[in-house]
Protein backbone atom coordinates (compact mmCIF):
# COMPACT_ATOMS: atom_id res chain seq x y z
CA UNK A 1 0.00 0.00 0.00
CA UNK A 2 1.09 3.32 -1.05
CA UNK A 3 1.22 6.25 1.87
CA UNK A 4 -2.24 7.27 2.47
CA UNK A 5 -2.23 10.81 0.67
CA UNK A 6 -6.43 11.69 0.05
CA UNK A 7 -9.92 10.72 1.34
CA UNK A 8 -12.60 10.86 -1.11
CA UNK A 9 -16.20 11.30 -0.45
CA UNK A 10 -19.35 10.12 -1.62
CA UNK A 11 -22.38 12.87 -1.04
CA UNK A 12 -25.66 12.10 -0.79
CA UNK A 13 -26.08 9.69 2.07
CA UNK A 14 -22.48 9.60 3.03
CA UNK A 15 -21.54 13.47 4.24
CA UNK A 16 -25.38 13.90 4.92
CA UNK A 17 -29.11 12.55 5.04
CA UNK A 18 -29.63 14.19 1.48
CA UNK A 19 -32.08 11.42 -0.14
CA UNK A 20 -35.03 12.52 1.43
CA UNK A 21 -34.31 15.85 0.21
CA UNK A 22 -34.04 14.88 -3.10
CA UNK A 23 -37.15 12.56 -3.00
CA UNK A 24 -39.35 15.93 -1.85
CA UNK A 25 -37.35 18.25 -4.74
CA UNK A 26 -38.84 15.60 -7.34
CA UNK A 27 -42.16 14.66 -6.68
CA UNK A 28 -42.69 18.48 -6.02
CA UNK A 29 -41.38 19.09 -9.48
CA UNK A 30 -43.36 16.00 -10.43
CA UNK A 31 -46.60 17.97 -9.42
CA UNK A 32 -45.63 21.49 -10.43
CA UNK A 33 -45.93 20.18 -14.06
CA UNK A 34 -48.82 18.80 -13.19
CA UNK A 35 -47.71 15.54 -14.34
CA UNK A 36 -49.18 11.79 -12.41
CA UNK A 37 -45.79 10.86 -11.06
CA UNK A 38 -45.82 10.49 -7.33
CA UNK A 39 -42.90 8.57 -6.01
CA UNK A 40 -43.61 7.00 -2.39
CA UNK A 41 -40.45 6.38 -0.02
CA UNK A 42 -41.04 2.67 -0.70
CA UNK A 43 -40.95 3.31 -4.93
CA UNK A 44 -37.66 5.20 -4.40
CA UNK A 45 -35.38 2.80 -2.44
CA UNK A 46 -35.92 0.84 -5.49
CA UNK A 47 -35.70 3.62 -7.94
CA UNK A 48 -32.11 4.69 -5.75
CA UNK A 49 -30.81 1.49 -7.87
CA UNK A 50 -30.58 4.12 -10.52
CA UNK A 51 -28.15 6.74 -9.68
CA UNK A 52 -28.38 10.30 -11.33
CA UNK A 53 -31.79 12.27 -11.04
CA UNK A 54 -32.03 12.14 -15.15
CA UNK A 55 -30.80 8.36 -15.39
CA UNK A 56 -33.81 7.62 -12.41
CA UNK A 57 -36.56 9.70 -14.13
CA UNK A 58 -36.18 8.42 -17.39
CA UNK A 59 -35.62 4.88 -16.10
CA UNK A 60 -39.35 5.10 -14.33
CA UNK A 61 -40.72 6.69 -18.18
CA UNK A 62 -39.47 3.43 -19.21
CA UNK A 63 -39.22 0.74 -16.67
CA UNK A 64 -42.36 1.45 -14.58
CA UNK A 65 -44.39 3.20 -16.85
CA UNK A 66 -43.92 1.52 -20.12
CA UNK A 67 -43.42 4.89 -21.58
CA UNK A 68 -40.76 6.72 -24.29
CA UNK A 69 -38.62 8.94 -22.41
CA UNK A 70 -38.51 11.20 -24.89
CA UNK A 71 -41.79 12.54 -24.58
CA UNK A 72 -40.58 13.83 -21.05
CA UNK A 73 -37.96 17.34 -21.08
CA UNK A 74 -35.82 15.48 -18.65
CA UNK A 75 -33.40 17.83 -18.79
CA UNK A 76 -35.40 20.66 -17.78
CA UNK A 77 -37.12 18.77 -15.21
CA UNK A 78 -33.97 18.08 -13.80
CA UNK A 79 -33.01 21.45 -13.75
CA UNK A 80 -35.73 23.03 -12.03
CA UNK A 81 -35.77 19.69 -9.39
CA UNK A 82 -31.92 20.88 -8.53
CA UNK A 83 -33.30 24.02 -7.95
CA UNK A 84 -35.79 22.99 -5.47
CA UNK A 85 -33.41 20.62 -3.75
CA UNK A 86 -30.92 23.45 -3.43
CA UNK A 87 -33.36 25.93 -2.06
CA UNK A 88 -33.86 23.78 0.40
CA UNK A 89 -29.98 23.52 1.15
CA UNK A 90 -30.19 27.00 1.08
CA UNK A 91 -32.66 27.07 3.72
CA UNK A 92 -29.94 25.40 6.31
CA UNK A 93 -32.22 22.02 6.33
CA UNK A 94 -30.09 19.70 6.17
CA UNK A 95 -26.82 18.87 8.41
CA UNK A 96 -23.74 17.03 8.42
CA UNK A 97 -24.05 13.19 9.63
CA UNK A 98 -21.58 12.46 12.68
CA UNK A 99 -18.11 13.03 12.53
CA UNK A 100 -17.84 14.33 9.10
CA UNK A 101 -16.65 17.84 10.14
CA UNK A 102 -14.18 16.50 12.13
CA UNK A 103 -12.94 14.38 9.89
CA UNK A 104 -12.38 16.63 7.23
CA UNK A 105 -11.16 19.27 9.26
CA UNK A 106 -7.89 16.63 10.49
CA UNK A 107 -7.60 15.72 7.36
CA UNK A 108 -7.07 19.37 6.04
CA UNK A 109 -5.33 20.18 8.79
CA UNK A 110 -3.07 17.03 8.36
CA UNK A 111 -2.34 18.47 4.93
CA UNK A 112 -3.87 15.73 3.24
CA UNK A 113 -6.30 16.64 0.24
CA UNK A 114 -9.69 16.11 -0.01
CA UNK A 115 -11.85 14.81 -2.82
CA UNK A 116 -15.28 14.41 -3.64
CA UNK A 117 -16.78 11.48 -5.92
CA UNK A 118 -20.59 11.70 -6.49
CA UNK A 119 -23.27 10.86 -8.68
CA UNK A 120 -25.50 13.82 -7.57
CA UNK A 121 -25.01 17.70 -9.36
CA UNK A 122 -22.48 19.88 -8.72
CA UNK A 123 -24.59 22.81 -7.58
CA UNK A 124 -26.02 20.24 -4.69
CA UNK A 125 -22.25 19.88 -3.37
CA UNK A 126 -21.18 23.29 -3.51
CA UNK A 127 -24.47 24.45 -1.71
CA UNK A 128 -24.43 21.51 0.84
CA UNK A 129 -20.69 21.50 1.95
CA UNK A 130 -20.47 25.51 1.30
CA UNK A 131 -23.95 25.53 3.80
CA UNK A 132 -22.35 23.61 6.53
CA UNK A 133 -18.43 23.43 6.19
CA UNK A 134 -18.24 27.30 4.67
CA UNK A 135 -16.52 28.70 1.87
CA UNK A 136 -12.92 28.05 2.96
CA UNK A 137 -13.56 23.98 3.21
CA UNK A 138 -15.10 23.87 -0.29
CA UNK A 139 -11.56 26.17 -1.70
CA UNK A 140 -9.36 23.55 0.01
CA UNK A 141 -10.83 20.96 -1.79
CA UNK A 142 -8.83 18.98 -4.23
CA UNK A 143 -11.77 17.82 -6.12
CA UNK A 144 -14.98 17.99 -6.99
CA UNK A 145 -16.01 15.27 -9.17
CA UNK A 146 -19.72 15.37 -9.55
CA UNK A 147 -22.98 14.41 -11.87
CA UNK A 148 -22.20 14.54 -15.94
CA UNK A 149 -18.24 15.21 -15.49
CA UNK A 150 -18.40 11.46 -16.84
CA UNK A 151 -20.65 9.68 -19.05
CA UNK A 152 -21.11 6.32 -17.11
CA UNK A 153 -22.15 7.04 -13.01
CA UNK A 154 -21.93 4.68 -10.67
CA UNK A 155 -21.50 1.56 -10.05
CA UNK A 156 -18.98 2.10 -12.58
CA UNK A 157 -15.95 3.04 -11.60
CA UNK A 158 -15.29 6.22 -13.82
CA UNK A 159 -16.34 8.63 -11.39
CA UNK A 160 -13.72 7.40 -8.55
CA UNK A 161 -11.28 7.37 -11.41
CA UNK A 162 -11.88 10.67 -12.40
CA UNK A 163 -11.31 11.69 -9.34
CA UNK A 164 -7.83 10.25 -8.86
CA UNK A 165 -6.61 11.59 -12.24
CA UNK A 166 -7.64 14.75 -10.70
CA UNK A 167 -5.62 15.07 -7.81
CA UNK A 168 -2.58 12.28 -9.43
CA UNK A 169 -2.72 9.91 -6.86
CA UNK A 170 -2.80 6.22 -7.51
CA UNK A 171 -6.29 4.19 -5.97
CA UNK A 172 -3.75 2.63 -3.31
CA UNK A 173 -3.19 6.01 -1.62
CA UNK A 174 -6.70 6.72 -1.02
CA UNK A 175 -9.88 5.40 0.91
CA UNK A 176 -12.77 6.13 -0.07
CA UNK A 177 -16.28 6.83 2.02
CA UNK A 178 -19.48 5.12 0.84
CA UNK A 179 -23.14 4.52 2.03
CA UNK A 180 -24.49 2.23 -0.66
CA UNK A 181 -23.92 -0.61 -2.69
CA UNK A 182 -24.29 0.93 -6.21
CA UNK A 183 -21.37 3.31 -4.44
CA UNK A 184 -19.11 0.47 -2.64
CA UNK A 185 -18.91 -1.39 -6.87
CA UNK A 186 -17.94 2.23 -8.09
CA UNK A 187 -15.01 2.97 -5.83
CA UNK A 188 -13.97 -0.80 -4.88
CA UNK A 189 -14.24 -1.16 -9.02
CA UNK A 190 -11.36 1.74 -9.27
CA UNK A 191 -9.31 0.12 -6.81
CA UNK A 192 -9.79 2.14 -3.84
CA UNK A 193 -9.97 0.77 0.07
CA UNK A 194 -13.64 1.55 1.11
CA UNK A 195 -15.35 2.28 4.44
CA UNK A 196 -19.27 2.68 4.57
CA UNK A 197 -21.47 4.33 6.91
CA UNK A 198 -24.85 3.27 6.39
CA UNK A 199 -28.12 5.01 6.47
CA UNK A 200 -31.87 4.05 6.86
CA UNK A 201 -31.75 4.25 2.88
CA UNK A 202 -28.81 1.83 2.31
CA UNK A 203 -29.16 -0.01 5.50
CA UNK A 204 -29.42 -4.08 4.50
CA UNK A 205 -27.34 -3.22 1.51
CA UNK A 206 -24.83 -5.87 0.70
CA UNK A 207 -20.95 -4.25 0.55
CA UNK A 208 -18.64 -6.77 -1.36
CA UNK A 209 -15.36 -5.53 -1.16
CA UNK A 210 -16.18 -2.91 1.35
CA UNK A 211 -12.87 -2.68 4.40
CA UNK A 212 -15.21 -1.83 7.02
CA UNK A 213 -19.33 -1.06 7.53
CA UNK A 214 -20.26 1.44 10.34
CA UNK A 215 -23.06 3.27 11.33
CA UNK A 216 -21.83 6.28 11.02
CA UNK A 217 -18.19 7.80 11.08
CA UNK A 218 -18.62 8.10 14.71
CA UNK A 219 -18.14 11.40 17.42
CA UNK A 220 -17.40 11.33 21.07
CA UNK A 221 -21.24 11.83 21.74
CA UNK A 222 -22.64 9.05 19.04
CA UNK A 223 -19.95 6.28 19.13
CA UNK A 224 -20.09 4.46 15.49
CA UNK A 225 -21.39 0.92 15.91
CA UNK A 226 -19.64 -1.42 14.09
CA UNK A 227 -21.61 -3.99 11.13
CA UNK A 228 -18.89 -5.48 9.55
CA UNK A 229 -14.85 -6.17 8.37
CA UNK A 230 -12.35 -4.39 9.76
CA UNK A 231 -12.70 -3.41 13.60
CA UNK A 232 -12.08 0.47 14.48
CA UNK A 233 -11.03 1.68 17.37
CA UNK A 234 -13.95 2.85 18.85
CA UNK A 235 -15.81 5.13 19.68
CA UNK A 236 -14.58 7.03 16.34
CA UNK A 237 -12.90 6.53 12.80
CA UNK A 238 -10.03 9.06 13.05
CA UNK A 239 -7.37 9.85 10.23
CA UNK A 240 -4.65 8.23 13.09
CA UNK A 241 -6.88 4.98 12.79
CA UNK A 242 -6.92 5.39 8.82
CA UNK A 243 -3.23 6.18 8.36
CA UNK A 244 -2.36 3.20 11.07
CA UNK A 245 -4.28 0.61 9.26
CA UNK A 246 -3.66 1.90 5.91
C1 LIG B 1 -26.84 9.69 -5.09
C2 LIG B 1 -27.67 9.71 -6.29
C3 LIG B 1 -28.15 10.99 -6.82
C4 LIG B 1 -29.22 11.67 -6.00
C5 LIG B 1 -29.93 12.70 -6.85
O1 LIG B 1 -25.59 10.23 -5.36
O2 LIG B 1 -27.91 8.67 -6.85
O3 LIG B 1 -28.68 10.71 -8.09
O4 LIG B 1 -30.19 10.74 -5.57
O5 LIG B 1 -29.04 13.63 -7.36
P1 LIG B 1 -24.24 9.96 -4.47
P2 LIG B 1 -29.20 14.28 -8.83
O6 LIG B 1 -24.60 8.99 -3.40
O7 LIG B 1 -23.23 9.42 -5.46
O8 LIG B 1 -23.83 11.30 -3.91
O9 LIG B 1 -30.67 14.47 -9.06
O10 LIG B 1 -28.44 15.57 -8.77
O11 LIG B 1 -28.60 13.28 -9.79
MG1 LIG C 1 -24.32 7.89 -1.63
Amino acid sequence: MAKLEALIFDVDGTLADTEAYHLKAFNETFFAHGMDWKWSHEDYLKLLKVTGGKERMAHFARDWRNENPDDYDIVSLHKEKTERYVAMLNDGKVSLRPGVERLFRETLDAGLKLGIATTTSTPNVTALIGHTLGQGVLDDLAVIAAGDCVARKKPAPDIYQYALNAMNLPADACIAFEDSAMGVRSSVGAGIRTLVTVNPFTEGQTFDGADVVLSTLGSPETPARHIAGRKVNYPMVTLEWLRETH
